[in-house]
């Protein structure tokens, strides 16, 4: 795991300045004229600019956003793509989350779970500082303060940070996705009391990505609340408040400070016209399973009269109890969507369009691009890829009209490209997403890509039955497992790349934390799946995408005893006539197949979930009890 040690060009020789480095009195002043004047951030920003050797350094926020597109743009770094949209592309081997070189590290080897590769900080923060030495020599250091949580949120303290990064697009990327600007971290109450992150980008073309000598490292150092990321300028790997802080640091502190979840949740609001009631729904789903498309659904045409979905947040969400009336309440403390391009069209999702539409200063990252239209393309984004190719190029800048015979088939846009966008622009969010106190929550729902077994939808009123449920979350694996029977990749409530600590403890602050709402106002569980297809020709049973409201009204009908549904071992199915099917077409066979349960494959699930959660040390009895009591009534069924 440990690199060897190597020379590096940029390194300066025996510990004198580089004639590059900032000198001390530029740095002063330019923290100077920004208006930072926390004393605590000041050193860390001077610390760091010595340690990496940065020229020159800046404070940016939100305000600065306009000069900096100018600067990228005539640095050609960015590309205009219409009214103010613009298009990157990053490295070529630098285009995904890494989860095989991300690293929680602490100084406790009791914080070590099965998923969170948890490495001991003595050994991992020296490693990581010495590959950033001098690693930003002759750049600028960006200094990014930011906020992950709406202001006045009584979750702020956990909520502030700064990302130094010597990348400008990165500093793009922060100021849509997270509040950013000196305000956030001048007046703190504790003026050390922030997350520091260090994002160098590194020598991209020499890190050996993906081979035995990988010299990247994206380290949290989760009780030091630091976050040292090093060898990438994409997405999760770079932008530091999005998942290292609002994921990964973030359940840290909720764990250690007893007071809140921090989830890769997405959060809506549905409201009755009608009656004029909002329900809240968060809820969990891996990877590329749906989230965002839940998050800007519109109600189906049929239904669109009476029930209005907002939009809360995509893919974080933290959860705490409000002692002044015993509900969870959850908060989406991210600024932005960093959202998957491929399949983004008029009908899959034609909010996630609004939210790109000239005038949003959107950012798009790595699809297909016309240099003499300055237009953009994905795959998805319509049947087929535009007929006239001249001024195409894919992701990877090549020229469509230059491609070889062997690589016509490639795709242009790469498939995990996304647009970067303020959750201002998205049509359907919720007039109140700046709400500081958050949205009470009624329900929490666990979900992923399952071909067979998991029917539409299952409510669960037992809270343990509820947290076991998310801790066995399951999906296909996106390609290499694909199509094995049964094989499923667990991911405990969606967490599985961003765990902190481990699981056993994890399952045990769920319990603790949901446990402590009060009993009426207690969020119900369900679990969903939109994925379940025909055995013999493959087809998706449920139509999906809008109509998955259905599921959900049912459910909220539910909680409140409007509907009473089928108890099975697994939880409460819609009995048929209870959803509401107005305007929808599907086949009673298919119908029936999503509302039915599977006794043999049950069976069969139950003895991969026993294995998985043997895994995990200090599981809760009350998880163990619940797992029993479902694997029983599973056998007391009838084939
Ligand atoms: P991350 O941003 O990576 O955390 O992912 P996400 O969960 O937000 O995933 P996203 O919403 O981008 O969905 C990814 C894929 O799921 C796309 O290929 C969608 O077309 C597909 N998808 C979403 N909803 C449905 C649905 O209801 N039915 C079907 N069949 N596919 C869906
Ligand atoms: C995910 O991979 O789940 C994301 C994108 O939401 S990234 O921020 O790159 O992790
Ligand atoms: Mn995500």
């Amino acid at each position: 795991m440990l690199p060897k040690s190597r020379e590096r060009t940029a390194r300066s020789g025996g510990g004198t300045m580089m004639k590059t480095r900032t000198d001390s009195a530029d740095l002063e002043s330019a923290l100077d004229r920004a208006g930072l004047i926390n004393p605590a951030v000041r050193d860390f920003v001077r610390y760091w600019a010595d340690h990496t050797g940065a020229s020159r350094v800046e404070v940016v926020g939100a305000t600065d956003d306009a000069r900096l597109v100018r600067e990228s743009l005539a640095a050609g770094e960015i590309q205009p793509a219409g009214e103010d949209r613009y298009y990157a592309r990053s490295y070529a081997k630098d285009t995904a989350r890494s989860e095989e070189r991300t690293i929680v590290a602490t100084a406790r080897p009791g914080d070590k779970g099965v998923y969170n590769n948890w490495h001991p900080s003595g050994e991992l923060r020296p490693l990581v500082t010495e590959l950033m030495r001098d690693a930003s020599a002759g750049k600028t250091m960006y200094v990014v303060p930011y906020l992950m949580a709406p202001p006045g949120s009584p979750l702020a303290p956990y909520a502030v940070g700064v990302e130094l990064t010597d990348h400008r697009t990165v500093a793009l990327h922060m100021i849509r996705m997270a509040r950013c600007g000196v305000e956030y971290v001048n007046d703190l109450p504790e003026p050390g009391r922030f997350v520091r992150g260090v994002h160098v980008t590194g020598d991209l073309p020499n890190l050996g990505q993906g081979t035995p000598d990988d010299q990247r490292y994206f380290v949290t150092v989760a009780d030091e609340r630091t976050i040292l990321h090093y060898g990438s300028s994409y997405g999760g790997n770079a932008l530091l408040g999005k998942i290292a802080h609002g994921l990964r640091q973030a359940s840290y502190d909720g764990w250690v400070s007893q007071e809140f979840l921090a989830e890769q949740f997405m959060l809506i609001g549905i409201t009755d016209k009608q009656t004029g009631r909002t329900w809240h729904i968060c809820g969990g789903f891996p990877s590329a399973s749906g989230k965002t498309n839940l998050a800007m659904m519109l109600a189906p045409d049929g239904l669109g009269d009476r029930y209005h979905v907002s939009f809360y947040g995509d893919d974080i969400a933290w959860l705490q109890l409000d002692p002044s009336d015993g509900r969870i309440y959850a908060i989406n403390p991210e600024f932005g969507v960093f959202g998957v391009a491929k399949d983004t069209n008029e009908v899959t999702n034609p909010t996630a369009l609004g939210s790109v539409a000239p005038g949003t200063g959107v950012l798009f990252t790595n699809v297909a691009y016309n240099d003499l239209t300055r237009e953009v393309w994905w795959e998805g984004r319509t049947p087929a890829p535009p007929a006239d190719v001249t001024g195409w190029r894919d992701w990877t800048g090549q020229l469509i009209s230059e491609r070889s015979a062997d690589d016509a088939g490639k795709p242009w846009a790469h498939p995990n490209s996304r647009f970067t966008t303020t959750l201002a622009n998205v049509p359907n969010i919720a007039a109140d997403f700046e709400n500081p106190r958050g949205v009470p929550i009624d329900a929490i729902i666990f979900g992923g890509r399952t071909r067979d077994r998991e029917p539409l939808i299952r409510a669960i009123t037992d809270l343990a039955e509820g947290v076991y449920d998310g801790l066995t979350l399951g999906a296909e694996a996106t390609f290499a497992a694909e199509g094995v029977e049964g094989q499923l990749r667990y991911d405990p409530m969606s967490m599985r790349p961003f765990m902190s600590y481990s699981e056993g403890a994890y399952a045990a602050h769920w319990l603790r934390i949901i446990g402590s709402a009060a009993e009426a106002g207690r969020p119900i569980f369900a679990h969903v799946n939109w994925f379940q297809r025909d055995s013999e020709d493959g087809h998706f049973l449920w139509p999906g995408y809008r109509d998955n409201l259905r599921a959900l009204l049912w459910l909220m009908q539910l909680k409140e005893g409007s509907v009473q549904g089928v108890p099975t071992p697994v939880g409460i199915v819609p009995a048929a006539g209870e959803l509401d099917l107005e305007g929808m077409s599907i086949s009673a066979a298919d119908l029936e197949k999503v509302l039915s349960i599977d006794a043999q494959r049950w069976r069969e699930e139950m003895t991969h979930r026993e294995r998985h959660l043997a895994q995990f040390d200090g599981l809760p009895e009350e998880i163990w009890a619940a797992h029993r009591r479902v694997a029983a009534a599973i056998d007391a069924l009838p084939d």
